[in-house]
């Protein structure tokens, strides 16, 4: 006879997770975008460390290596965190270099890095200058490429690459303005990356978060209207969770997404489908 207890442990360790988590025991990975506790990629690291993986984490700059440290540090003394900014290809190389030497390989990589100079979030998109262009999609776009070709040589038993996208790829969402832009060369990018790794059985996904409250929201003027039209608008009537980001994330890791690649997966409590 199954006792509760057992179909039910009250403590779950790191890689037990619960019954209809996915596993990514023994799973190595690599999270770039964390600059503090709310940041989505974060919630995705969680997630990956609760359902048994071992992580390397990158921060973009001394301004946030303690940061990274204080968070990291708890999935062990031994955490591989590296500088990475991914503007930098030699910073690139050598991440890869120092997580082959340490780990032997890879499995996973979170892509979470966005940005564009602020006054091209303000303004009209008409107004986006050559060099806001240019920075938005080095940064939010083109780093998806330089990071999965950096990962491909070590990702030897196939592996599993998410990156973070935003509705204003697709429809005008006021004041997305270049980022917009850069988010559809992500998406794209997604899918022919998609091709080009799936012969080594890497697949690369996206999720498209529903408006989230981290570092990266705050601060732009009409964030909390978002929210409140999300909440109003969306079939399920409320905000996503960075939890519910994280588990989307997980699955995406996972070998029960073995056959989804080139993939957007929308993690928006339904806001996507709706036409009014
Ligand atoms: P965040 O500010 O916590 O994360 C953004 C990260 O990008 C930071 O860690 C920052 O250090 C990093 N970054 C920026 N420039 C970099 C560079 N040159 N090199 C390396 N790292 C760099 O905010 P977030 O909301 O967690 O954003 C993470 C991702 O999620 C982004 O791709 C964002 O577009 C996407 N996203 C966010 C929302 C939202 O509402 N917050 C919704 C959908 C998608
Ligand atoms: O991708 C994003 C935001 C990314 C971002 C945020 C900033 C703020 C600070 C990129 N670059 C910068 N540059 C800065 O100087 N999101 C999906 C969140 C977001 O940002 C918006 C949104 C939403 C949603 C901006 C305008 C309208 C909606």
């Amino acid at each position: 006879m199954l006792d509760r207890r057992d179909a039910c442990p009250a403590t779950v360790q790191p890689g037990e997770g619960l019954p209809s988590m996915a596993s990514l025991a023994g799973k190595l990975g690599i999270v770039f975008g964390v600059a503090n506790k709310r940041s989505i990629a974060w919630a995705i690291a969680q997630a990956w460390h609760q359902a048994g993986a071992k992580l390397a984490f990158t921060y973009q700059g001394e301004r946030l290596k303690e940061n990274v440290e204080e968070l990291a540090g708890t999935f062990g003394a031994d955490t591989l965190i590296l500088p990475c900014d991914v503007t930098m290809d030699d910073e690139i190389t050598q991440v890869f270099a120092r997580v082959g030497e340490k780990f032997g390989k890879l499995h996973l990589l979170l892509h979470s890095v966005a940005f564009a100079p602020r006054e091209a979030l303000e303004g009209d998109f008409l107004s986006t200058s050559r060099e806001a262009f240019r920075i938005a999609h080095d940064v939010s776009a083109y780093s998806l490429v330089a990071l999965a070709r950096g990962a491909a040589p070590i990702m030897t038993d196939g592996g599993s690459i998410v990156a973070m996208t935003y509705y204003g790829s697709e429809k005008v969402v006021p004041h997305y303005n270049v980022m917009g832009v850069a988010k559809a060369s992500l998406e794209a990018s997604t899918r022919y990356l998609a091709y080009d790794l799936g012969p080594k059985k890497i697949r690369v996904n996206c999720i498209s978060a529903g408006p989230v409250n981290t570092l990266a929201a705050r601060g732009i003027s009409g964030f909390g209207e978002m929210l409140k039209h999300y909440e109003a608008h969306a079939p399920l009537k409320r905000n996503v969770l960075p939890d519910e980001l994280g588990a989307t994330g997980a699955f995406l890791a996972s070998d029960g997404a073995a056959a989804i690649t080139g993939q957007v997966i929308y993690v928006d409590c339904g806001y996507q489908v709706m036409g009014m």
